[in-house]
């Protein structure tokens, strides 16, 4: 926005220079200039059909040095969107993801193809010399360079973002760490110590329980999340800048950014109790820090996960169900209590808020006798907002998340079909066409010769040199 706005200024500019100067004006290169600044520098709006217009992040080829599952949620989303992403991996063993919770034997596991998809691998022994030396051909070659090891181990290989950003000004350092700069930036950190760590496990769960993690994985892809849109942030800025900076995203920190709102109810609690919470209706005091809120809304409107017919054999038979102020007497009527519409204890949304575990009750005592689609589809008619509780074989079975590209089949050539995630984020002129993961180092060669530039006699000495071959196979170095 900033150089749109930029832009306008540089054109009236222009305007009043050429004003000044009638006379050494050529008119048909003024008026070139003049659409060009007016359109903010960018090209003619295409004129191919919506999706044919090659992919939003075509050109960027990113030197994907990620692992595990923060890493490579960022630069899956990245490939997904068209950039070209190079994963480096150590030869022989590759992301330690492939052989971890393995289902298929021999096959690389679920838990590394449903987060490398759209790359290409090529292995690379970092801490060989001539390893090294083709690390450093890729940190010239690619525009965004993507991590998340353990801090300070990409130093230990040599590349200090001093050493990257001389070899190449205009690239992109992207990190995940556990933590930011402070007293825990030196620690290791996984999913749930983030979770912990961020605020989420301490507001999660129910108020007579322990803190609970959950399964969304909030840490690690929501913290990859965070890093591509930092990325593509970094990429527009480099367009006016022509040099490249460091994102850095901390779990700690992504975990805390969509725990957002607990932050606000800390700062609430000053000023009294939280109504909302369920706690409050319940007469429970409230202590110095926000509480776990078990099933409640985080907004203001109550909501609660109330049964549905079938639930002693079906732990997944609920609704969660929202008694939104504005549809209250849709509810009433629904659920057989029409006179609730009128009584004093129930027609207005703060009189309720003493009596919500009554009023849930109620309503769950309707939910029984129907089915959670039977709940959803007779609410939606209206406009009561409800969501069934899906499990995750009724997700993966779901035709429209299909039809919609969200749930994929995709081919494997030693493990055969499996289910993936495409992309969630849709562009209407960057369709996304999601391919299956590499094997580890299936695009070596590829990569060595048609992207580095190497030559066959090259890459035979890079071969004999152990650098792209597992360490039992190198030649001493
Ligand atoms: N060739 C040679 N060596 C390689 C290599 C390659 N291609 N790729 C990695 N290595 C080496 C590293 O150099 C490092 O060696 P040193 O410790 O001798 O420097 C070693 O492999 C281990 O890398 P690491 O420190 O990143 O991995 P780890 O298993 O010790 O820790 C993790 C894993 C996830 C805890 C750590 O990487 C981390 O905290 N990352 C940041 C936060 C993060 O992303 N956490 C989420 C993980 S789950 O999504």
């Amino acid at each position: 926005m900033a150089s749109r706005k930029k832009a306008t200024k540089a054109t009236k500019a222009e305007g009043r220079r050429q004003k000044a100067t009638p006379a050494k004006a050529k008119p048909k290169k003024a008026a070139k200039k003049k659409t060009a600044a007016a359109s903010g520098g960018l090209p003619r709006p295409s004129t191919k059909p919506w999706g044919k217009a090659g992919k939003a992040l075509d050109g960027v080829r990113i030197l994907d040095f990620t692992h595990v599952q923060s890493g490579p949620t960022c630069t899956q989303l990245l490939g997904f969107m068209g950039a070209d992403c190079i994963k480096v991996e150590r030869p022989g063993a590759g992301d330690i993801t492939r052989g971890q919770l393995r289902d298929v034997k021999g096959a690389d596991s679920l838990y590394f193809t449903m987060l490398n998809g759209n790359k290409r691998s090529i292995t690379i022994d970092s801490k060989h010399p001539k390893g090294k030396e083709i690390l450093e051909r890729l940190v010239k070659t690619c525009d965004v360079l993507v991590e998340n090891f353990a801090p300070g181990t990409l130093d230990r290989m040599g590349f200090t973002w001093a050493h990257i950003h001389k070899l190449n000004p205009r690239m992109i350092l992207a990190s995940v760490k556990g933590f930011g700069p402070g007293p825990y930036e030196a620690c290791k950190v996984y999913e749930n110590v983030a979770q912990c760590a961020g605020g989420a496990a301490s507001t999660t769960g129910f108020r007579e329980g322990p803190p609970l993690v959950t399964g969304a994985q909030i840490g690690d892809s929501g913290t990859g999340l965070h890093l591509a849109l930092g990325i593509v942030a970094a990429l527009y800025q480099r367009d006016r800048t022509g040099r490249g900076q460091r994102v850095l995203c901390a779990m700690q920190d992504g975990v805390l950014n969509l725990a957002r709102v607990k932050l606000r109810d800390q700062q609430r609690l000053k000023h009294g109790p939280l109504e909302e919470y369920s706690q409050f209706g319940e007469g429970v005091p409230f202590g110095q820090s926000v509480p776990r809120a078990g099933n409640d809304s985080g907004g203001g409107q109550p909501g609660w996960i109330l049964k549905c017919k079938g639930w002693e054999t079906d732990p997944d038979s609920y609704v969660y169900f929202i008694t939104q102020a504005p549809v209250w007497e849709a509810i009433c009527d629904l659920i057989g209590k029409p006179e609730w519409k009128t009584h004093p204890d129930y027609a207005k949304p703060p009189a309720r808020l003493t009596r919500l575990k009554h009023i849930f009750a109620t309503i769950e005592a309707w939910t029984m006798t129907k089915t959670k689609f039977e709940v959803m589809d007779m609410c939606n008619e209206h406009d009561i907002p409800v969501g069934p509780i899906l499990s995750m074989k009724e997700i993966a079975e779901e035709q429209s998340l299909r039809d919609s590209g969200t749930v994929v089949e995709v081919d494997h050539p030693t493990r055969g079909p499996y289910l993936t995630v495409g992309n969630p984020i849709k562009l209407s002129d960057s369709p996304c066409e999601v391919k299956r993961s590499p094997l580890l180092g299936e695009h070596t060669e590829e990569i060595l010769t048609k992207v580095l530039g190497y030559s066959a006699r090259d890459v035979a000495d890079i071969k004999a040199s152990g650098a792209i071959t597992p360490p039992d196979k190198h030649h001493a170095h």
